[in-house]
């Protein structure tokens, strides 16, 4: 995503938790409504600033809209400076922690002060929380667990957020390098990444390190050389860019590209046949024999080329040696989009808006699921919008080209594993995505016959985001895997890769399980605006890290097989 965005984006969601928390009531919802547009926007913001088309941004009205043109002009915005300083905590830490919501830092900063995640964490142990109204013990004891659980996962961002910034760094350093890639987790598109590492090749390292350190949205230069730069961005991350020797750039790019696991195995293979292994190369005594192509450090150990992917040290080098790796699913198998939400519950497009798109960006199909049943979450459909919408999709199929619109809903999953819309009004349908929205904290037992209850269901088809997991912030539901994908098998149920960047459910883990087990895959953007819908290429690099094929993804088929598939 565009740096200016992002930077937009948050400021309106600080702004949004700083008004809560002084009381406003309708003003929040708009300004978060439009930072999430905002953040998912594919164009520069800029670029309709110089337009002057900021609102036609959805959800950005006159006044958002002024604030915005008042930050890309001076910097800053006037009213949350004042908010800020009226309201001196850090929302952004604070609200990191699981089950804190500007609602409960409001009060916890109005009685207790606390200002930050060290003032909380001090106010949980002395006990002080209890003792405010509408608090407990319970709620104590949560809020130091979850504090515990942010501070381990500090420091690490989620790869769909930092991989279009990593690869618009690229696309601003490519006219002056003669060679550049990605390397470390983000190449091997790791769910959560620590830094971003660039490698690249240049006649004038010197000039590209200038240009490196003063980018746009570069905040500060913590090291600058000729070999090697490091940065931080104003979103946080830390950037390096190393510039190596073309001769040795395939051993750097391996080197670099890590798994630290994977690159130990790989040296001890190297090691074994009397060669050594490092960033310079693949040396036989003096002799580099091997260093410029990344290919040739592979070939030359005696084995196929390992995608990025899969170098975790997973049983990858042992198949590249018989030369048995899987052919991997690629980023342009993908068909069809099969979860996405819409206005009809909690999307901020049309259906038409979003099968425009969905054709735009080359898919067959797009499945419209939107949340449905009596469960209220997210705007949910009851069983009459189902059959009104279900009206207006059949009038847009004959209005539109070039695109299939199935239709599908995602039903929730109650407490005793039903259903919580009617057999009558799921058979009319494509198919049902059953997904679990409430009671998260069962206990294994439970949770899986619950699960294995769902699936049960003849026209359940696909298990939306099955762990619950939510990147950072909320932890997988207490499930036994085995016992669910058995199940899955069985009922010919579909379990999904929700491609959403906090979500990445089912992770490569499960997916290489699922694999095993014979349970077949979909990748669904669970997109809720037009913009989400890219976010496949993150479902497709989890299906990648899970060993998946193209065979093992429903939606790699084409529309009428696949419809053949989910009508069985
Ligand atoms: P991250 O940044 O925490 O998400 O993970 P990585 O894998 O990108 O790790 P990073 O940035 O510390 O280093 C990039 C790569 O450099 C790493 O994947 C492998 C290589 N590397 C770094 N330190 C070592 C080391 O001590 N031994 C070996 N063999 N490789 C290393
Ligand atoms: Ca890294
Ligand atoms: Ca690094
Ligand atoms: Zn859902």
């Amino acid at each position: 995503m565009n740096v200016k965005n992002r930077e937009i984006a948050k400021i309106l969601y600080e702004m949004a938790d700083l008004l809560e928390i002084k009381g406003e009531d309708f003003k929040p919802r708009a300004y978060r409504r439009a930072a999430i547009n905002i953040e998912s926007l594919a164009v520069d913001i800029e670029e309709l600033y110089k337009r002057n088309e900021l609102e036609k941004i959805p959800g950005v009205g006159k006044s958002i809209a002024e604030k915005i043109k008042e930050y890309i002009e001076t910097g800053t915005i006037k009213k949350w400076e004042e908010l800020k300083k009226e309201i001196p905590v850090d929302i952004e830490s604070l609200s990191s922690v699981e089950g804190v919501g500007p609602k409960m830092i409001k009060v916890l900063y109005e009685k207790l002060g606390v200002k930050n995640i060290d003032d909380l964490e001090r106010v949980a142990r002395q006990g002080r929380i209890r003792r405010l109204k509408g608090f407990g013990v319970k709620t104590e004891k949560k809020i130091l667990e979850a504090i515990e659980f942010a501070r381990k996962k500090y420091g690490r961002f989620i790869l769909g957020y930092v991989l279009p910034e990593a690869m618009q760094i690229v696309d601003v350093l490519k006219p002056h390098v003669s060679k550049i890639s990605l390397a470390g987790s983000i190449r091997r598109r790791k769910e959560t990444v620590g830094d971003v590492d660039i490698l690249a090749v240049s006649p004038k390292p010197k000039e590209v390190m200038d240009i490196f350190t003063s980018m746009n949205g570069v905040e500060t230069v913590l090291a600058k050389g000729i070999t090697k730069s490091s940065i931080r961005m104003s979103s946080g991350i830390q950037i390096d860019l190393r510039i190596v020797e073309e001769s040795s750039f395939g051993s750097a790019l391996q080197y670099f590209t890590g798994s630290k696991e994977h690159n130990i195995a790989l040296r001890k293979i190297a090691i074994k046949r009397g060669w050594k292994l490092n960033e310079y190369g693949l040396f036989e005594g003096e002799k580099k024999i091997a260093g410029r192509e990344e290919e040739e450090i592979y070939e030359k150990l005696g084995m196929q080329w390992i995608p990025p992917e899969l170098r975790e040290n997973r049983g990858e080098i042992e198949a590249a040696m018989m030369h048995a790796l899987p052919e991997l699913v690629d980023y342009n198998d993908i068909k069809g989009d099969l979860h996405t939400h819409t206005k009809w519950s909690d999307g901020a497009n049309t259906i038409e808006e979003m099968a425009m798109e969905a054709k735009r960006i080359g898919h067959e199909y797009i499945a419209i699921t939107d949340h449905a049943g009596r469960l209220r979450v997210a705007g949910s459909m009851d069983e009459a919008a189902i059959k009104e919408q279900a009206r207006e999709i059949e009038r847009l199929r004959e209005r539109i080209d070039g695109i299939e619109i199935l239709h599908g809903v995602e039903a929730n999953i109650m407490k005793d594993g039903s259903i919580d819309i009617s057999n009558e009004v799921m058979k009319e349908l494509d198919f049902v995505i059953a997904s679990i929205h409430s009671a998260f904290r069962m206990e294994e037992k439970e949770m899986t016959s619950r699960l294995i209850k769902a699936m049960g269901n003849e026209h359940v088809k696909i298990i939306g985001h099955p762990t619950g997991r939510i990147l950072m912030k909320r932890d997988a539901i207490k499930l036994d895997m085995d016992a669910v994908l058995d199940a899955a098998k069985d009922n010919g149920i579909v379990m999904e890769i929700n491609a959403y960047p906090e979500r990445l459910d089912l992770n490569d883990i499960n997916v290489k399980l699922a694999i095993e087990h014979g349970v077949k895959l979909s990748i669904g953007t669970d997109s809720h605006n037009r913009e989400h819908l890219r976010y496949y290429e993150l479902g497709v690099a989890v299906a990648r890290r899970g060993w998946a094929e193209r065979k093992h993804i429903i939606n790699t088929m084409h529309a009428k097989e696949l419809k053949k598939f989910l009508s069985r």
